[in-house]
Order: structure tokens, then sequence, then C-alpha cells
């Protein structure tokens, strides 16, 4: 992968991170991503798909409730007068190009409000965009850094204070509409690999002013229309739904990965339809992160994971950057076990702590979660290979494969024979789940 070299040199002092293991103490290097290592017959690289989001890294200045921001993009400084917006899009492109190129990463993704500014008018909005497109399509063509995926931001924009695709006006769902049909577009300029939607305000705060069945069936009128115009202009990727139960709204429709599923499904759109898993979204639904991967990749759903976490004291969407080992042991459990992340990809929906205002600390955060997903590959593959959990797993639902249980699952049994099975017998088995042993064996193998 080639290094970026724009106008001007942003991360100055920082070049390129490699791999050097586990001994080193240089905090700019990786001790566990070593992107050409095989497991399983393909590299790191191909596992994990990491990429950056632009939101966080480009544009999240720190600002919170009780105080503005703490970090000033160089990107947007200008000491005579003030730079007009697109110069600063501009800038900020090259600086994300500069960035993702010295971090190695192979993806990044974006809001179309992120990487081009909104202008006074819908069609100037989008123009903004088309010519940022542009730009970004030589700079990936200079670097081979590819967009796993886009989006539209439906959420910031005062006029999106009731929703999108389920505002009551319809002016504003058709407002939506323009920006979505503009970031496919730019999507497909850029040969994204998936489009997400985030239900940024779709849901609501009060049944008392609420339509929801109205609002529902908007959304999923606004779904199909928004993925046969995608088909049409030649998307191929995988439209993706990222669930989140709560904030801004106080109930969201798209909860949780089993409602999500459930609403496609109710709407026929589960052929083009995968999930975008958050982590720190799970456990605000009150689920774990593996649950919500589970219930994915069960439904044959799984598409694309937002790599953070959230903080286990509070309630918010904190968006740290993920550091535990032992949960992303758990995820690519049911990673590599579904089969792999197929065209998704682990994208670092993260944002630096606001007091967190060195230069170097956006690499050093990108780093601990790139390390950390890279430890968990190869724990989650060595724990898989010595079969110590399908063993047990398959050992605990042997009574389904063979005799009375293999007709039930058959579908051999009626419900009356079935009730009939338990009269003939006297004792029923209390067999171990053995959570702990499974627990440790995690651990011991952490370290192996
Ligand atoms: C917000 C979401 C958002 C989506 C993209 O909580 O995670 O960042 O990933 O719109
Ligand atoms: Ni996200
Ligand atoms: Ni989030």
């Amino acid at each position: 992968m080639a290094l970026f070299k724009g106008n001007r040199e942003y991360f100055t002092g920082v070049n390129e991170i490699k791999f050097e293991g586990l001994e080193s103490d240089n905090p700019l290097a990786f001790k566990f991503y070593n992107p050409t290592k095989i497991i399983r017959g393909k590299s790191m690289k191909e596992h994990l798909r990491f990429a950056v989001a632009y939101w966080h890294s480009f544009c999240g200045t720190g600002a919170d409730p009780f105080g503005g921001g703490t970090r000033t993009f160089p990107w947007e400084q200008n000491n005579e007068t003030k730079m007009d917006a697109m110069t600063t899009a501009m800038n900020k492109l090259d600086a994300a190009f500069e960035f993702f190129s010295k971090l190695s990463v192979p993806y990044y993704c974006f809001h179309d409000r992120d990487i081009s500014p909104e202008a006074e008018t819908l069609k100037d909005s989008i123009n903004n965009l088309e010519k940022i497109t542009g730009e970004a399509k030589l700079r990936q063509k200079e670097t081979g850094i590819k967009l796993l995926w886009g989006t539209a931001n439906l959420f910031s924009h005062p006029r999106f204070m009731n929703g999108a695709a389920t505002n009551p006006e319809f002016k504003i769902l058709a407002s939506g509409a323009s920006q979505v049909k503009a970031a496919i577009d730019a999507t497909v300029e850029l040969e994204g690999e998936n489009y997400v939607f985030w239900g940024g305000r779709e849901g609501y705060g009060s049944l008392l002013n609420t339509d929801m069945a109205l609002e529902r069936e908007n959304m999923a009128r606004f779904l199909s229309m928004a993925r046969d115009y995608g088909r049409k202009a030649g998307f191929k990727g995988t439209f993706l739904i990222e669930p989140k139960p709560m904030e801004p709204t106080k109930h969201q429709y798209d909860f949780d990965a089993a409602t999500v599923i459930g609403f496609l499904k109710e709407y026929d759109l589960h052929r083009d339809f995968k999930l975008n898993i958050e982590a720190n979204h799970a456990t605000l639904a009150g689920h774990s992160f593996t649950h919500e991967l589970q219930v994915c990749a069960d439904a044959n759903m799984l598409g694309s994971i937002d790599a953070n976490r959230g903080d286990a004291q509070n309630g918010w969407d904190t968006d740290q950057f993920p550091v535990d080992i032992y949960q992303t042991v758990e995820a690519m459990m049911v990673v590599l076990n579904a089969g792999g992340l197929g065209s998704g990809g682990l994208n670092f929906d993260a944002k630096l702590r606001r007091n967190s205002t060195d230069t170097e600390d956006l690499f050093i955060a990108h780093i601990g979660g790139m390390d950390a997903f890279a430890r968990g590959l190869e724990v989650a593959d060595s724990l898989l290979n010595s079969n110590v959990f399908s063993t047990i797993k398959s050992n605990r639902y042997s009574s389904y494969k063979i005799g009375d249980g293999l007709k039930f699952t058959k579908g051999e049994l009626d419900f009356e024979q079935l009730a009939t099975i338990a009269l003939k017998e006297k004792t029923f088995p209390l067999v171990s789940g053995r959570q702990e042993l499974l627990e440790n064996i995690i651990n011991q193998y952490l370290f192996r």
C-alpha cells in the first residue's frame, strides 16, 4: 500500500505503523496485528478487514454537553481568512488518506456530511458531495485504500428532528430520499462494498403524538425504494441496517438484531439487507456483543461490525475503542464459525476520550483496537482448532441425535407422542452446562 502524500503533512512525526510483536515497547507499532500472518488459509488483513470511521476520527472535536471541542484540527485552521467549507473538506480528505495509509488500514467508512459540507440547498449539497467523491476516488486509486461502506446522515440537520424515513412530514421524508440517493451514487462511484442505514432518529419519544404503524410502513417503503434505486444505479454490494435501541430517540424502531431481522422479513427485504452490529449498541440493548452477532449469524445476516465498546458502569453509547481481548475472542469465535465477515469488515466506530489531545492518540487508539481483534482472532482460531467448545456443545445436545430426540427434530413425532415419551421415564438427567470450565479455558488460551 502506498503512503499518501498530499499538499501538506498533517500527522507529522508519525510514520507508517508496522508490526513489531509483543516484545516491542514502541506505542506506534502493532503487537499482535501482523497483516500478512496466515490463519486458516487467509491473511489477518483479509480476515479482519479493518476500517476507519471518518466521523469520529476527522470530525469529532471532543465537544460534549458540558463544553466545546478540545481538539483543533490543523486541516480546518487558517491564519488570515476563514477557510471555506469546501477547502476544509479537501484538506480533511488529504489528512484522512494520510492517516489511513500510515495506519495501513484497507478500508474507511463515511456519512455524506462527514466528507462534504451541507450547503444552503439540497442541490448544492449534492454538488459538494459529487466533487469530493471525485477527489476521494483519486486518493483511493493512489493508495489502494477502499470504501467499506457509505451512508447518509439523516439525523444531524434540524429538519430530521422527527426522523427521516419515519417523519410525519412527507416533504422531509422526501429530502431524506434525495440524500440517500446521492449517498448511494457516491458509494457506487467509490466502489463501496456495502451501504449502511443506521436509523438515526427513526423512532419516537411519545405514543401520544405518534402513528407507529404508519411510520414503520413508511420506513419499509423507503428502504425498498432505496434498494431498488441502488440496484438500478449499479450497486452490487450489501445493504446493511445497524440496530440501536435508544439514543437519540427513546424508542428506536431498529432496537436490536432480532427486531431488525423480524422487520426485514415482515417487509420482504431480507434478501438484500444484512446487519451491521455495533458492540456498544448491543450492550445498550441489554445484550452482549456476541449475542447480537450470533442472532445475525443464525439468520445468515451477519453483514459487518462496528467495533467499539461501552462502559460497564453506565448505559451510554460511549463509543470507546475496543481493548478487551476476552470479548474479541468471543466475537471472533462467532465470526469464524459463521464463515467470516464476507464483504463486511471491522469498522472502528469509536472516538478518542475528550482529553486525548495528542496527534499520536488517534493512531494509538486504532492500534489498540486492531491488536485486540488480531489477538482475538488468533485465540479464537486456536480454541476452535482444539475442538473443546464444539465437543462440549455437541455432547450437550447429543440426545437430539439418536432415538426419539432425533425423531423429534425430524418432525416425526406429534405432541401426544412427545408427552407420552416423558411418562415412561423415571428420572430426568441433570447435565452440567460447565460454563465456568469454558470460561476458564478461554483464559488459558489467552496466554497459550
Ligand atoms: C451511531 C451510529 C452511527 C452509524 C452510522 O450511534 O453508530 O455512527 O454507525 O450512521
Ligand atoms: Ni455505528
Ligand atoms: Ni454507536
